[in-house]
């Protein structure tokens, strides 16, 4: 194991006996610098330090980043492969767990067609990982069922881009330039907990006079300190953005030179903002006439703006709509393209970027490839050595693969890196899709309520025992260091996959014996596609402190600012969005009466499988809690603290209230990071954008009832 050499003016962070591995955090798209500590003698992680001299973060950490390490050594880590039987799991050799996986593989491929496996992927793992996976499927498996929990997270943001701007880089700029902003646009991000770290950015450039403008039915700790909290109703960011470019084009903030040089179909949406005036746009919204109005006077006259967003925005039937409308606001101020200025979703997962690129979606292929072009399918299958006819087809996306295995289209799975009984909308659904398998496979390398449905668990590795890279909230790839040993018999990722596709006969396809040869794989394979890795090398990324893609040739240093003379659209201009607003799939009526829509807190991590089990975390985040404001609270008779049960056509469930006044009389949040009777996602929509098919986690209509 090679230890990084910490930097000068780190090294007093070095205490007697132990050694720094410098690294970076495994939960969120700000991938935080740290350096992780290890005892000598024992080679076991004993604590972390912050990295101040890593460019993005600066030292900063959250209390999720500070304690990530705990999970590395924690008692509760899948130490072995686990066999169920008799309904209970026992512990297995990996002999064994392969020969059982490979005979059941086999026989239901024999029995049913290749399409009767399918792969669940997820991208809190490397790059390396995250393109092995979607190979694993399309090779090692020969199956076209493949998708990945990114579709719940940044296919929205995807749809948008690539319809705008012709690509899908979350952010058009680098973030260190944030700092000479003037002024930012965020709709739906819950920055301060769930990017915490960024914060410093929006600081700095507060400081120097910079404008926030915040989009978002709860007045989060970012909408406080906010110039302007646009405090809509949910699922109406499209009138919303709408309303705001009719004030724009009214006011003349148009940069018409770049509109004119840049942009396709202004006229059409200039006809098509025309009605929406303040008024109109604050019938739909709920948002006042006066802060539509100020929003847009400070959004239009900054010289240098970001429009930012997340899931707020996303994760609705409208999310490819939104992030194409809040993207044309840009680009009718001229701003993508240029210093300081630019658009930029929060990307979601530590690898949520550079996960999406490579081939985990249903339609896609490494590089930002896609199935249905005959050229990339060619070119990919030279890489990968196969014939372009032996390429499996478009499969379908994550939730519509549930309604495959209720109808036993799909006979198996195997999960990697995802929670999916817990993370999905409409849950009920998704248990009954699970159990109707005839056979599931899980690597985790904590026992998960989806692993626990599994007839196999494979233990994984966490982040902190292998190498690879990751690709930034900014479109930054950068070096995951293998800290310490596989715990146990637990393994990586890709070697399980290389096993179980030697196990499959295609062993000749995996030859891999460190990430790095896989690194070189993908480089390859991403070689001419949008997102093109090939200039990228492990050796560049120390250099640089990272590497922006696209870096299309070994002696190019990398692309921190995109768009600067065209966009990446066939004819090389933007498209603006011309796009109505249209009702959320489900509104309240007589019987569901409140708008539901869950989020995060800072404490927890997605599915909470991770960070339920660290103490400290648990202690200051024990339980979901359903946000209410205090007129509906009194309206419904209930007291802080109060349980209350919420009931929506799909599920109900049963959590204290929290009353506060920093959310919307009438809405309800909860945070969806537990499981089973304590999980949101019994009540969520699963309707789906019709373009990203991302669910509606955002907007629902639900009954709130007192217990007794
Ligand atoms: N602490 C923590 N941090 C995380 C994560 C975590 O689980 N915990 N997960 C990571 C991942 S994978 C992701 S995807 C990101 C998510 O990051 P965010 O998107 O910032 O987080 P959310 O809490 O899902 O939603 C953001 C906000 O959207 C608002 N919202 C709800 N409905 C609407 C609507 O209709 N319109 C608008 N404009 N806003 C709405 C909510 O009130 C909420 O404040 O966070 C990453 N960081
Ligand atoms: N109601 C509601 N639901 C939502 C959302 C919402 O806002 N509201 N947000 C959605 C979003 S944005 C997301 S990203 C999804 C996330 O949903 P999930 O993917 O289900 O979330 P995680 O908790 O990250 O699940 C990862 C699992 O893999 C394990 N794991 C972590 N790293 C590794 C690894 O390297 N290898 C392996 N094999 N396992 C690993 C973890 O222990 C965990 O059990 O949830 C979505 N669900
Ligand atoms: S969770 Fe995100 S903000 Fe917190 S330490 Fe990790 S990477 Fe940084
Ligand atoms: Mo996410």
């Amino acid at each position: 194991m090679s230890q990084f050499l910490v930097k000068e003016g780190v090294k007093n962070q070095i205490r007697k006996g132990e050694k720094l591995i410098t690294t970076h955090c495994c939960y969120c798209g700000m991938q935080c610098g740290m350096h992780i500590r290890v005892d000598e003698k024992s080679n076991k992680v004993v604590g972390v330090e912050p990295r101040y001299d890593w460019v993005l973060t600066r030292g900063k950490m959250c209390p999720k980043g500070v304690t990530a390490y705990q999970t590395i050594d924690h008692p509760d880590r899948i130490k072995t492969p686990l066999i169920k039987k008799n309904g209970k799991f026992v512990e297995a050799s990996w002999e064994e767990a392969l020969d059982l996986i490979e005979r059941k593989f086999k026989e239901i491929q024999g029995a049913y067609g290749k399409d009767a496996l399918s792969v669940y992927g997820g991208v809190s793992m490397t790059n390396e990982k995250c393109y092995l996976v979607g190979k694993y499927a399309r090779v090692g498996l020969g199956t076209r069922y493949i998708d990945y929990n990114g579709r719940y997270c940044m296919s929205s943001a995807a749809g948008g881009f690539n319809k705008t701007l012709g690509m899908d880089r979350g952010s058009t700029l680098p973030w260190t330039e944030l700092e000479h902003t003037d002024c930012f646009f965020m709709s739906g991000t819950n920055t301060a907990e769930c990017h915490p770290t960024s914060i410093q950015w929006f600081w700095k450039a507060k400081d120097k006079g910079a404008k926030l403008i915040v989009a978002d039915p709860r007045e989060t700790a970012t909408a406080r300190v906010a110039d302007v909290h646009l405090d809509l109703l949910p699922g109406t960011d499209s009138a919303l953005a709408n309303g705001i470019m009719h004030l724009l084009i009214k006011h003349d903030y148009v940069d018409h030179e770049y509109v004119r040089e840049r942009c396709n179909n202004f006229a059409e949406l200039k006809e098509m903002t025309a009605k929406f005036t303040p008024e109109y746009t604050s019938k739909i919204t709920g948002v006042t006439v006066e802060k539509i109005v100020k929003a847009a006077h400070i959004f239009g006259k900054s010289p240098r703006s970001v429009v930012m967003f997340a899931r707020g925005a996303e994760q609705q039937t409208k999310g490819v709509d939104n992030v194409s409308l809040y993207t044309s606001m840009a680009l009718l101020r001229g701003q993508i393209g240029k210093f300081a200025s630019g658009v930029a979703t929060f990307t979601g997962q530590g690898n949520g970027q550079g996960g999406r690129e490579h081939g985990q979606k249903a339609d896609a292929l490494p590089g930002y490839r896609k199935i249905a072009n005959p050229k990339d399918v060619e070119y990919i299958a030279g890489v990968w050595g196969i014939q372009p006819e032996e390429m499996p087809k478009e499969g379908v996306s994550a939730y519509e693969m549930f309604d495959l295995m209720v109808n036993k289209t799909i006979r198996a799975m195997h999960v990697i890196c995802s929670n999916p009984v817990v993370s999905s909308p409409n849950i009920n659904h998704v248990y009954k899709a699970f159990k109707s398998l005839d056979f599931l496979v899980v690597n985790d390398f904590f026992m998960s309520e989806t692993a626990e449905l599994a007839d196999v668990v494979l233990p994984a590795t966490t982040w902190a025992e292998d190498e690879g890279t990751t690709t930034n909230i900014e479109g930054r790839v950068i070096r995951i260091r293998k800290v310490v040993e596989p715990l146990g018999e637990s393994k990586t990722d890709w070697e399980i996959i290389k096993l179980i596709a030697e196990r499959m006969g295609k062993g000749k396809y995996f030859p891999y014996s460190e990430a790095r040869e896989i690194f070189d794989e993908l480089r390859l394979a991403s070689k001419g596609g949008k997102a093109d890795y090939f200039g990228v090398t492990y050796e560049k990324i120390d250099e640089q402190d990272g590497v922006f893609w696209p870096a299309p040739a070994e002696d190019h240093k990398g692309t921190p600012s995109v768009f600067k003379e065209k966009f990446a659209t066939e004819d090389g201009k933007a498209n603006l969005a011309v796009i109505d607003w249209n009702d959320p799939a489900e509104v309240p009526d007589n019987k569901y009466p409140l708008w539901l829509t869950t989020g995060r807190v800072v404490f927890h991590y997605l599915s909470g499988n991770q960070t339920r089990r660290v103490g400290f975390l648990m202690e200051q985040c024990p339980e979901p809690f359903v946000e209410i404001h205090p007129e509906l609270a009194s309206e419904y008779q209930v007291q802080n603290g109060e349980k209350v049960k919420l009931i929506t056509p799909r599920g109900d469930m049963v959590a204290p209230v929290r009353i506060t006044k920093a959310i919307r009389k009438d809405t309800l949040f909860v945070p969806y990071h537990w499981g089973k009777d304590l999980s949101v996602n019994q009540l969520t929509s699963p309707a789906l954008d019709p373009i990203s098919r991302m669910p509606e986690f955002k907007v629902c209509a639900v009954k709130l009832e007192k217990l007794s």
